[in-house]
């Protein structure tokens, strides 16, 4: 029984490649050396996975930056802009496609494309996980050819080493359908015929050189797909069928095949991988229709999350089911490529020694894909006593009083439904709010967070390593505090925020603070190209000790007249930002988080915070993967952020923020919010997703994006403006705020001074006009 990684992390213990390619765009290190440390890296991923026993190491799963834009390269698929005629594609063109034209950064073009250089690729999220891929951009006439070694050459390199690996390729149905098309409407899909050649040369290249398999990544086949893309898929494999000496492992992951079992069964290939961590009951199907000469490749161990698994559990499932077949028929697997979940649990040195005994990373998942295969063959006994210490952690971790907080689970059951509800209808909060307040029509606010300088960030480090005392730390935040307070007084925004120069990472900063949460040292995970994050554990019932950001909103208000928001994060995006429990249902646990939240929001009322902000930027993140999935997920969603916000009373007027542009499929659950006031992002799309809002007829307020904070430029106040008129078109004035799209954290003081400036300044020519 073999066993398969599907891919790893490429990042390396120490984050190697990130610092490799740091030293690489700031000039320290020739493109040369940044190959070499790729290098040593990819080694060193195929000999632990040899020495940890996997018998079907990926190679391609490498990537500089992001696999779809490999892809991308490797087909052609390169927009003129980056100004490629052909041949080997430059490392810079490569850079250039993720990450912009960094050479004339800080002068943008009129539509807030970074400098005169061309700007990367968009990025979005990678089914539901939190890796980001860039969008390969496709014209309707585009031409694709085979332009890049890659696959080829990495697997030679591992042959140099004495590994035959299994190349690892995202198959063109799932680029496609994951690409957009640019200009014109048409789908990308109908690029395919196009597309096969190309693909078809690359694996006879791979069968010459002596590949056995290739991996061939379908997830599109977990989505909800239409009849041109099933037929795409036959026509694909049907072509691929015919490279000689070559077979295909098709890996599908992230859910169920569902509606799809027939057209991913009637597929021509000679293995076939599913997910059966998210789907275990789609064992038993595939297992009955799959044909007899095909290999199943089974995905049992969990490659999103960070529990160890229950190895005697999962035997005893998949005995019966493959009992009687042939060794060779079967693989063991992750559920999806290990990308998606750190390295090595060894790193984490000061975890809570219960805690760790629980988790599993990337490479101690290898050991227990290794284990179950030997129990497969060998029998349990074999592997008796590494089966019972799984079984062992998995029973400690059921039974511990560090999980189960009687006191949370008995709030959880006693949620009312009152407590689901603001007491008046949103007009009623309204009058009584706007007399409480008395701000202007067309308020200004920001959306909470102020640049985080390098003196803010030092001062973070230095109080980290133990250098800085606390009290020298709060001093000097409290200083940060002041001057922001007195600088927005100072330019005359209506609605303030303390700054959040004490926060890193938002969810971190929250999740630090509540009990049932954990966090590593270095169990970082690619968020996309060189930046990580280390998304905090979920591992208990969750609950709040204590206040979380009360004195430091009581600190910032002392200083002003002017109201300042209470600033927090919503359930659902701490929940979609982090590892989460796999023993109790996610809305559980969100729910949880909701109350903890719900706390924190009636203390700030108490103290005085006449305006309260609940942040839910990944809310839309988490939509499920189908359709039909969609209602449930909203519904529990919109239930953890109502009963997160609706502890205060009618005069308390709570904000919320998201970070994105897509609402229209999404409204009714944004209108089921209820919050008071929604500042969203809109200055790109030129207020046209406004259009929803009022089609829906939305009455409560919005505060549309004016100012991109995405890009360093600094609007002019007539733009913002014009953006307000075309606002103004759309929504009643008395609904309308003026606020940038988003947190200016990652803005410098320069550009935000001039840029919050000229918003006051529309904002009083508004008020003039209207
Ligand atoms: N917080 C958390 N998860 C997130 C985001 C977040 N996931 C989605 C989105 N935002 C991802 N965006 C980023 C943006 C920047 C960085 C990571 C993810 C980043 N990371 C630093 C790096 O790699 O150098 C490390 C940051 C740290 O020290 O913690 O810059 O906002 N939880
Ligand atoms: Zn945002």
């Amino acid at each position: 029984v073999p066993t398969a990684t599907l891919g790893v992390p490429r990042i390396g213990r120490h984050r190697e490649l990130k610092a490799a390619l740091e030293n690489y765009w700031s000039g320290r290190i020739p493109a040369d050396d940044l190959l070499q440390a790729t290098k040593r890296l990819r080694e060193a991923n195929w000999l632990e996975q040899r020495d940890r026993g996997i018998a079907k190491i990926p190679s391609n799963d490498f990537s500089l930056y992001d696999h779809v834009l490999d892809t991308a390269i490797m087909v052609g698929a390169i927009p003129k802009t980056y100004g490629w005629t052909g041949g080997e594609v430059p490392l810079d063109v490569y850079f250039a496609m993720a990450r912009g034209d960094q050479g004339s950064d800080g002068e943008a073009c009129a539509h807030g494309c970074h400098g005169h250089g061309v700007a990367a690729l968009e990025m979005t999220k990678w089914f539901d996980t939190n890796y980001h891929y860039m969008v390969p951009e496709l014209s309707a006439d585009q031409t694709f050819g085979l332009c890049s070694t890659k696959p080829l050459s990495e697997f030679r390199e591992a042959a140099a080493l004495g590994i035959r690996t299994r190349p690892v390729i995202l198959g063109p149905v799932t680029f496609l359908k994951l690409a957009k098309a640019r200009g014109s409407t048409f789908d990308p899909i109908a690029l395919l015929p196009r597309l096969i050649p190309v693909y078809a040369e690359l694996l006879q290249q791979l069968s010459q050189a002596g590949a056995r398999w290739v991996q061939i990544d379908e997830p599109c086949l977990v989505l909800d797909l239409d009849a041109a893309d099933r037929i795409g898929l036959e026509l694909t494999y049907q072509r691929f069928a015919a490279v000689p000496d070559l077979n295909i492992m098709l890996a599908t992951y992230f859910g169920a095949l569902g509606d799809n079992l027939e057209t991913a069964l009637a597929l021509p290939v000679a293995g076939l991988h599913i997910d059966l961590v998210r789907a275990p009951e789609q064992l038993e199907p595939v297992a009955r229709l799959s044909r007899k000469d095909q290999v199943l490749s089974l995905g049992l161990i969990d490659g999103r999350n960070v529990w160890r698994a229950n190895l005697p559990a999962i035997l005893d499932r998949i005995r019966p089911v493959v009992a009687g077949w042939p060794l060779d028929r079967i693989e063991i697997a992750p559920s999806c490529s290990l990308l998606h979940v750190p390295i090595d649990l060894e790193l984490e040195t000061t975890l809570d020694e219960d805690l760790k005994s629980w988790l599993s990373f990337s490479v101690q998942k290898m050991d227990e894909l290794t284990l179950l295969a030997e129990a497969l063959v060998e029998g349990k006994s074999a592997v008796a006593k590494e089966l019972q210490a799984s079984a062992e952690a998995v029973q400690s971790r059921a039974a511990s009083l560090k999980v189960h907080d009687p006191l949370v689970e008995g709030r959880l059951l006693a949620i009312t439904e009152p407590m689901r509800r603001r007491r008046g209808a949103f007009a009623e909060r309204r009058d009584l709010q706007a007399r409480k307040l008395g701000l202007p029509n067309f308020p200004t606010t920001t959306i909470g967070s102020f640049p985080q300088t390098p003196r803010v960030r030092k001062a973070r480090s230095a109080h980290a390593r133990g250098e800085l005392s606390y009290v020298e730390y709060e001093a000097f935040l409290k200083q940060e505090t002041e001057t922001a307070i007195r600088w927005q007084e100072e330019i005359g925004l209506d609605v303030l925020v303390h700054g959040e120069f004490e926060r890193n990472d938002m969810v971190q900063y929250f999740g630090e603070q509540l009990a049932g949460f954990a966090f590593t040292k270095h169990a970082w995970v690619q968020s996309y190209g060189s930046r990580y994050v280390r998304p905090p554990i979920i591992f208990g019932d969750v609950s709040r000790p204590r206040p979380m950001t009360v004195s430091w909103w009581q600190y910032a208000q002392s200083l002003t007249d002017k109201p300042v928001k209470g600033m927090l994060t919503g359930p659902v995006t701490i929940l979609n930002w982090s590892f989460v429990r796999d023993d109790i249902p996610r809305n559980v646990t969100c729910r949880q988080i909701a109350l903890a939240i719900r706390d924190e929001v009636i203390d700030l009322e108490a103290a005085g915070a006449a305006m309260i902000q609940i942040d839910e930027a990944a809310l839309r993140e988490g939509l499920p993967l189908r359709k039909s999935d969609w209602q449930a997920y909203l519904d529990w969603a919109v239930d953890c952020f109502r009963l997160a916000s609706s502890g205060v009373g009618d005069g308390t007027q709570i904000h919320t923020h998201m970070c994105y542009s897509e609402f229209n499929d999404i409204l009714d659950a944004i209108s089921a919010m209820d919050a008071d006031v929604i500042s969203i992002e809109t200055s790109r799309s030129k207020m046209e997703l406004l259009d929803a809002f009022r089609t829906h007829k939305y009455l409560n307020e919005i505060g549309p994006g004016v100012y991109d904070i995405h890009s360093p430029r600094v609007p002019a106040t007539g733009e913002m403006v014009d953006l307000m008129m075309l606002a103004r078109q759309r929504l009643a004035d008395g609904q309308l705020w003026i606020n940038p799209d988003c947190g200016l954290k990652t803005r410098g003081w320069d550009e935000v001074r001039p840029a919050l400036i000229n918003m006051v300044e529309a904002a009083r020519q508004l008020r003039a006009v209207a």
